[in-house]
C-alpha cells in the first residue's frame, strides 16, 4: 500500500465488533483505567491507560505503518522517547558514539544525564564520512546514535553504510528521523535499528502538541521498549495521540509544499548579496546532494543560512520578519526562524559549537505551507534592513 494511503488507513480500520458505531476515526478514550468481568481478563487487552490505551495504541500502529516498520511506540515529547530508549539499551560503562551535529537537546540529556549520572560515553564524530564513525567505535559502544539531515546544519550521513559498520561491532543504529519526515526517508529499510521521532514537528505538523516516537521491526527490542515505556511512563496523552494521528493523514501533502517552498525560498537566498552560504539538501551545491538523492526521496522543508555581517547584522535581520515566527521548534504549517546559537543550541558550550559550524550568524528556517512569494518577499524586505 502506498505512504499516503496507510498514513489515513493504518491503526484506524473500523472494527464492526469492537467499535459496533463503526467510527471511521479512532475515538479519544479518555479513561485511565478498564474494568475487565474477571481477574486475569483485561477487556480487549487494556488495563491501565499508561500501560495501553485504545488512542494511543492506534496511532502506534501509524507510526508503524508509515515508517515501514513492525512496532512503534508514543511517548509524551521526542526527549522522553530519547530517555527510554537510553534507559532500555545502556547501562553504566557503555559508550554511545554520536554524530557531533545533534539538537542541543539531545547532546544535553547525554552530557547532563546520562554521562554526568550514570557513567555512560559518549564520543561524537563527523558521520559525514562513515570512517570517522568506525574509528570512534571501541569494545563497549552500543549504539551509534544519527541524525540526517542533521539538526541545524542540515549534514547527512550514509545510514546504509553505516549501519554496516556499526552491526560488524555489535552496535546499534538509532536515527532520529525529525527532520526528513517519514515521508521523505525511512531509516528502517537503509538498516537502522530504532528510529526516533520528535513528532511535535512534521508528524503532527500544526505546533500544537509535544510529543515523541520509537520505531523498530526487532520485537525483542520492540519489548524491551514497552517495558520501559511502562515502567519509566513518559507516554503520550490520549488527546494528544489524536491529534498527532490526524497530523499524519495530511502528512504526505503537507511534506510536497513544505519541500517546494523550501527549494523556492534556498534558491532565493542562494543568489541573496546578504547571504553568505545556504544549508539545504536539495540545492545540488549541497556537498551531500547526491547522498540525498540515493537514501531519501525528497529534501524536506529545513533549512540553514549563514548570513553576511556580525552577530548583530543576524539579529536585525530576524526582528524585522513578518510571516516567520522567530520560535524555537520546526515542522508547522506556519514558517518559523531560530538563532541556534542563542536558543536550540545554546546548551552546548561555544567551544563545542564553533567545533561543529554553528556560527553566531546561522540561522535556522523551517519552511511552512504558506504562498511561497509571501514568504520570499518577506524574507527580501528583512535582508534589506541590514
Ligand atoms: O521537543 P521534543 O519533542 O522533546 O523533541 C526533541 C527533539 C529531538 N530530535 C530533534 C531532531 C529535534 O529537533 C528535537 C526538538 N527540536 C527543537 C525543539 C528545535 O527547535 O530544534
Amino acid at each position: 500500500m502506498g505512504f499516503d494511503t496507510q498514513a489515513i488507513h493504518a491503526g484506524e480500520e473500523p472494527d464492526f465488533d469492537g467499535h459496533p458505531s463503526g467510527d471511521v476515526v479512532v475515538p479519544i478514550h479518555l479513561s485511565s483505567t478498564f474494568a475487565r468481568r474477571d481477574v486475569d481478563e483485561p477487556t480487549g487487552g487494556f488495563e491501565y491507560s499508561r500501560s495501553g490505551n485504545p488512542t494511543r495504541f492506534a496511532l502506534e500502529k501509524k507510526l508503524a505503518a508509515i515508517e515501514g516498520a513492525r512496532y512503534g511506540l508514543a511517548f509524551s515529547s521526542g526527549l522522553a522517547a530519547e530517555t527510554t530508549l537510553c534507559l532500555s539499551l545502556l547501562k553504566a560503562g557503555d559508550h554511545v558514539v554520536a554524530f557531533d551535529d545533534l539538537y542541543g537537546g539531545t547532546r544535553r540529556l547525554f552530557t547532563r544525564v546520562f554521562q554526568e549520572n550514570y557513567g555512560i560515553g559518549f564520543s561524537y564524530a563527523d558521520a559525514r564520512d562513515p570512517e570517522n564513525i568506525k574509528a570512534a567505535i571501541r569494545k563497549d559502544t552500543k549504539i551509534i546514535w544519527l541524525e540526517s539531515p542533521t539538526n541545524p546544519l542540515l549534514r547527512l550521513c550514509d545510514i546504509r553504510a553505516i549501519a554496516g559498520i556499526a552491526h560488524d561491532a555489535g552496535a546499534r543504529v538509532v536515527v532520529d528521523n525529525t527532520f526528513a519526515s517519514p515521508y521523505f526517508q525511512q531509516p528502517i529499510g537503509l538498516g537502522a535499528d530504532v528510529v526516533v521521532h520528535s513528532t511535535t514537528k512534521y508528524i503532527n505538523g500544526h505546533s500544537d502538541s509535544i510529543g515523541g516516537a520509537l520505531v523498530t521491526s526487532d520485537e525483542e527490542l520492540f519489548r524491551k521498549l514497552r517495558f520501559h515505556q511502562n515502567t519509566a511512563g513518559g507516554i503520550l496523552s490520549p488527546f494528544d495521540s489524536f491529534l498527532v494521528s490526524r497530523g499524519i493523514k495530511t502528512l504526505a501533502l503537507r511534506m510536497k509544499r513544505h519541500e517546494k517552498n523550501a527549494l523556492a525560498v534556498a534558491e532565493f537566498l542562494s543568489g541573496h548579496a546578504k547571504v553568505a552560504a545556504v544549508y539545504y539538501p536539495g540545492l545540488a551545491s549541497h556537498p551531500q546532494h547526491a547522498l540525498a538523492r540515493k537514501q531519501m526521496k525528497g529534501f524536506s522543508g529545513m533549512l540553514s543560512v549563514e548570513l553576511k555581517g556580525g552577530e548583530a547584522e543576524t539579529r536585525k535581520f530576524l526582528r524585522h520578519l513578518h510571516l516567520f515566527a522567530l520560535a524555537e521548534s520546526l515542522g508547522g504549517v506556519e514558517s518559523l526562524i531560530e538563532h541556534p546559537a542563542t536558543m536550540t543550541h545554546a546548551s552546548i558550550p561555544p567551544s563545542e559549537r564553533k567545533k561543529v559550524g554553528i556560527s553566531d550568524t546561522l540561522v535556522r528556517i523551517s519552511v511552512g505551507i504558506e504562498n511561497a512569494d509571501d514568504l520570499l518577499a518577506d524574507l527580501d524586505q528583512a535582508l534589506g534592513t541590514i
